[in-house]
């Protein structure tokens, strides 16, 4: 079982103070990993060094907004000096805006472009150099169903995540031949402060429209948690995973498989 140890490895996980970024650090770090984060602010930072040690984990946390280059530049060479070369690379910070496609501005569209695609283009970028040097790296991108399906009100969402999956397919064919890999994790719909919107009961106590919908639509009849992807994120960041590469590894219960539950 050596072979998804991840013991000396160094990952940088984004946005990942909480939510799946959270629970995917935690995976890697009891596989053996040494855990840095970043998140968009100081307060969230600290929070979430606060919430790893709570789990027994030393996390080194920085403040970067991943969709400043210079921003991210400076960051990697900071951790490259207090932490070490970063060996595995978490594409996690996310955004999504709620909006019918004709009422939305061009701004709020390209906002979600820019955290959602352009910034995972920008911290491949920015950590490829070292992992060419060190002879492998690890690069996971966090898709989604919406690399997959569109629906109503996400439009940028669905277009910057399938793009972020053809961005997954370009990594791993420009530089496979480095020992890097870099593949994508699409979680299915996961109970997080995301998707809470989506999840919130009636005064009543009724289950959101929404929530009955996907439970209608997902085989394991459940929302997924962070920790589910624990798991499938240690496989792709480990020797396990190395001749997968390009690959999107959906972690959705089955929704991608299932028409849906008929009424
Ligand atoms: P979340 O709860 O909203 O957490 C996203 C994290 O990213 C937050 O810590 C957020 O910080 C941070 N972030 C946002 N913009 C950033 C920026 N410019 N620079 C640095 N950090 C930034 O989301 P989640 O549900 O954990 O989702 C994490 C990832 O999984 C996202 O890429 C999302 O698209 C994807 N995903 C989620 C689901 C789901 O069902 N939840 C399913 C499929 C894929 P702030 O708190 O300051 O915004
Ligand atoms: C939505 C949800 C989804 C999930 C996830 C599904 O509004 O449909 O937020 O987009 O976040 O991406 O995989």
């Amino acid at each position: 079982m050596d072979m998804f140890s991840l013991n000396g490895k160094i990952a940088l996980v984004t946005g990942a103070s909480y939510g799946i970024g959270f629970a995917i650090a935690k995976a890697l770090h009891k596989a053996g990993a040494t855990i840095v984060f970043n998140d968009i602010n100081q307060d969230l930072v600290d929070k979430g060094i606060k919430s790893y040690e709570e789990e027994g984990i030393k996390a080194f946390g920085y403040v970067c907004d991943v969709t400043d280059e210079n921003a991210v530049t400076s960051l990697i060479a900071k951790i490259e000096e207090e932490v070490g070369i970063v060996d595995i690379l978490v594409n996690n910070a996310g955004i999504i805006k709620r909006i019918p496609m004709i009422e939305m501005s061009a701004e709020d569209f390209r906002k979600v472009i820019d955290v959602d695609l352009n910034a995972p283009f920008i911290m491949a970028k920015a950590v490829i150099p070292s992992m060419i040097k060190k002879g492998h790296g690890k690069i996971i991108n966090i898709c989604s169903m919406m690399s997959e399906l569109g629906r109503e009100t996400v439009s940028a969402y669905a277009a910057a995540k399938g793009g972020l999956k053809m961005l997954t397919k370009n990594i791993a064919s420009e530089y496979g031949e480095y020992n890097i890999q870099c593949n994508g994790i699409g979680p299915g719909y996961i109970a997080t402060p995301q998707t809470a919107p989506l999840r919130e009961r009636g005064e009543d106590g009724s289950r959101h429209p929404f929530d009955s919908f996907i439970l209608s639509k997902t085989p394991a009849g459940r929302w997924g948690e962070a920790d589910d992807l624990g798991g499938p994120a240690v496989f792709l960041a480990s020797d396990a995973s190395n001749f997968v590469n390009g690959h999107i590894l959906y972690v959705d219960g089955g929704i991608l498989a299932y028409i849906g539950k008929q009424p």
